[in-house]
């Protein structure tokens, strides 16, 4: 999700100006050491008449139809900065979740992103003891030139190959990056769309506002077209709003650090992230893309409605379209503190 930190360059620091940025910042430039729980209930408290409330929640699409551990695939800018990591690993130690690929994303490194995280993947994968089980490939570094012209890549191919699979169940593509290789498979092979649903994050939602939809923060801005041609398709689409839902992912790098270190290579390695480059220095961190990735596991625990998709502006902000056909799921709220706790317990469940 939204990378940059005060040791970013002013010039990339430009290109995000949603709330999870700003927040990120504050909490290092305060040098607040929080606990998570504590920084969730000053959240909460300001956000409590907004966000956090729903009188309805509909589940329209993309509820469990069985105990199967649900098909996903994690499309994933996974060296852009740390909450990927965490994301991945997640799914992976998951009951619920059979993930079935991964796909390798783009970030702001136009030249060589997707390479570096299809490396990072590569290495939680040999962590993992997962590597000859569990197919990767490289998506595109760079975004679709317009939203009728898709990239084609090996990550595209695989989501399609992986959605046109021989199973009953859905595949669910979840987007933790730049939605490039999603679109790309759309456009490629439009008939996944009936096998598929998409779960991305970024855009801000806000329930009960006017308007609703926020601009988006990172994903979105990394390849608008491609943003623009999954709210524009038909396709069945799950939201997980950055600014307003998953930023109360915030955790204290003390709290990873006594929950993960000594637990074994792959929980080391996330406990190493925190002491390399633009990192070193914060005393916790959003880790944006574990709400997106929990909610796959447990739709119960966040608040969905279904609402008319906005129109994506082709900078990157957003209008809202009340009279739109085009219906979306969108998280209108999580419970940080429940999702923490699932994954600490899957953590003692699980060994690789
Ligand atoms: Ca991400």
């Amino acid at each position: 999700m939204c990378l940059l930190t005060p040791l970013e360059s002013g010039r990339l620091q430009g290109l995000f100006l949603g709330l999870p940025l700003r927040q990120e910042v504050q909490f290092v430039m305060l040098k607040m050491d929080f606990s998570r729980r504590q920084f969730v209930t000053r959240t909460l408290a300001g956000a409590a008449s907004a966000a956090f409330w729903v009188p309805h929640a509909q589940q329209s699409c993309a509820s469990p139809t069985s105990k199967k551990p649900r098909r996903v695939l994690i499309d994933t800018d996974a060296k852009n900065e740390i909450d990927d990591q965490f994301a991945i690993v997640q799914a992976l130690i998951a009951p619920e979740l059979k993930v079935e690929a991964i796909t390798a994303a783009g970030y702001h490194d136009r030249q060589v992103g997707a390479q570096r995280s299809f490396d990072e993947v590569e290495r939680i994968l040999r962590l993992t003891n997962l590597t000859e089980s569990i197919p990767v490939a490289l998506g595109s570094s760079i975004p679709m030139e317009d939203k009728k012209t898709p990239r084609p890549t090996d990550a595209a191919e695989l989501i399609i190959e992986r959605a046109l699979a021989d199973d009953p169940e859905p595949l669910y593509v979840l987007g933790l990056g730049q939605f490039t290789n999603l679109a790309s498979a759309l456009l490629i092979e439009p008939k996944i769309k009936d096998r598929v649903v998409f779960a991305c994050i970024d855009g801000d939602y806000r329930l009960g506002q006017t308007p609703a939809w926020g601009i988006g923060c990172y994903n979105w801005k990394m390849d608008v077209s491609a943003a623009q041609a999954i709210f524009e398709s038909d396709v069945r689409y799950i939201h997980m709003p950055a600014p307003s839902v998953s930023d109360q992912m915030y955790i204290g790098r003390e709290v990873i650090a006594k929950r993960l270190a000594g637990r074994g290579p792959i929980y080391d390695f996330l406990v190493s992230l925190w002491n390399e480059g633009r990192f070193k220095d914060l005393p916790g961190k959003i880790l944006w893309d574990m709400a997106l990735v929990h909610v796959m596991i447990d739709p119960s625990h966040g608040k969905r409605i279904t609402v008319p998709a906005p129109v994506i502006n082709d900078d990157g902000s957003t209008r809202d379209n009340p009279t739109n056909l085009r219906q979306v799921d969108v998280y209108a709220s999580i419970d940080a503190d429940e999702i923490y706790d699932r994954f600490w317990k899957a953590m003692a469940s699980h060994s690789f």
